[in-house]
């Protein structure tokens, strides 16, 4: 009895070692992620934690850091590509001032639903990977953000109404829109717009219904205006060098969780689309399609804003759009 009993002890402590072990050698990533917690974006984010979790079987543990907590939105790509953080999240075209290639999905009125920017994003993919492999990082997978239109404090019909107003631009194509409209751009995070609408350093930005509804814009501002200019995306990002230093199966796993999360994320992001409006509704806003002179101004913009792009993103820009429009 007692050799059976210190058998039994000698099974389970083998048992608990063996798990100890396991738990000991799984390598613990930090994932900063830029945007609020209860948006769909950061809560994909610990769906793709637990995907990896378990497609790797427990090796990967990514614990998510949502709202700019750990690193701020503006911070986060460098944080990645220094491998201070092995992986993380951010706003793509964020990061079109350092590689103007990047802003693919900010060029006004050239995919406006899920359909054409999910067919724009295959045009640009094998272009936008080979750009972020000169920046030492991976792209596992994207989401859209739902269509871009304009948050003001009064009625605006054109840009007549426009001139000096402040505005929180949230990347340079969104600061150059500002200028055109007689707006003064400041740039600013998503996690600070609250803060930036009640000091009155902006009075107005672009953004989706999404941003609106995070940040409880009803409390400063009046209108929305759907402008659905284009479906900009997020991108989970890792850096390259932690990326080829990992196995193929290892990879694998990884892969299969960013697909599915992907996938997940932008079916999402149409889902809500809509529900968000009638939260910006319920909550006293005024949602409406922008009016006919406006919407012509925003579109001659748009086209100078696509050219300049064009100009300077060169070859492979013009092949992105050659291959989006030849579908
Ligand atoms: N929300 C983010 C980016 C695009 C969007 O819809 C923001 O306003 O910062």
């Amino acid at each position: 009895m007692r050799t059976f009993t210190k058998a039994l002890n000698t099974v389970a402590t083998t048992v608990a070692l063996a798990i100890a072990g396991a738990a000991a050698s799984a390598e613990k990533w930090d994932m900063p992620m830029a945007y609020a917690a209860t948006n769909y974006h950061s809560e994909m984010g610990v769906v793709f934690a637990d995907k990896v979790r378990e497609y790797t079987g427990g090796e990967i543990d990514i614990t998510v850091h949502p709202g700019g907590s750990l690193f701020k939105g503006g911070e986060i790509k460098r944080a990645v590509q220094t491998g201070q953080a092995p992986i993380g999240e951010r706003f793509m075209s964020a990061h079109a001032n350092e590689a103007p290639l990047l802003g693919w999905d900010n060029l006004p009125f050239i995919a406006t639903t899920y359909e054409q920017n999910s067919a724009l994003w295959a045009a640009a993919k094998s272009k936008v990977n080979a750009q972020l492999s000169d920046l030492n990082l991976v792209a596992l997978y994207t989401c859209p953000w739902p269509g871009q239109g304009f948050y003001f404090n009064k009625e605006v019909s054109s840009s007549k109404d426009t001139q000096g107003v402040k505005f929180r631009s949230y990347n340079t194509a969104t600061a150059t829109f500002a200028e055109e409209l007689g707006m003064i751009p400041v740039q600013v995070e998503a996690a600070e717009l609250s803060q930036a609408l009640a000091t009155g350093v902006a009075q107005s930005f672009i953004s989706s219904g999404s941003t609106g509804y995070d940040r409880k814009v009803w409390e400063h501002l009046s209108h929305y205006y759907k402008v659905n200019a284009w479906l900009p995306r997020n991108y989970v990002i890792i850096n390259k060098g932690v990326w080829e230093g990992m196995s193929a199966d290892m990879q694998a796993g990884i892969q299969k969780a960013a697909d599915e999360t992907g996938a997940a994320c932008a079916a999402k992001s149409a889902e809500l689309a809509n529900w968000y409006f009638e939260q910006l509704e319920a909550n006293g806003m005024k949602v409406a399609d922008a009016g006919s002179e406006f919407l012509s101004e925003l579109e001659a913009i748009g086209a100078k804003m696509t050219a300049d792009w064009l100009a300077v993103v060169g070859a492979d820009g013009q092949a992105i759009l050659d291959a989006y429009n030849a579908n």
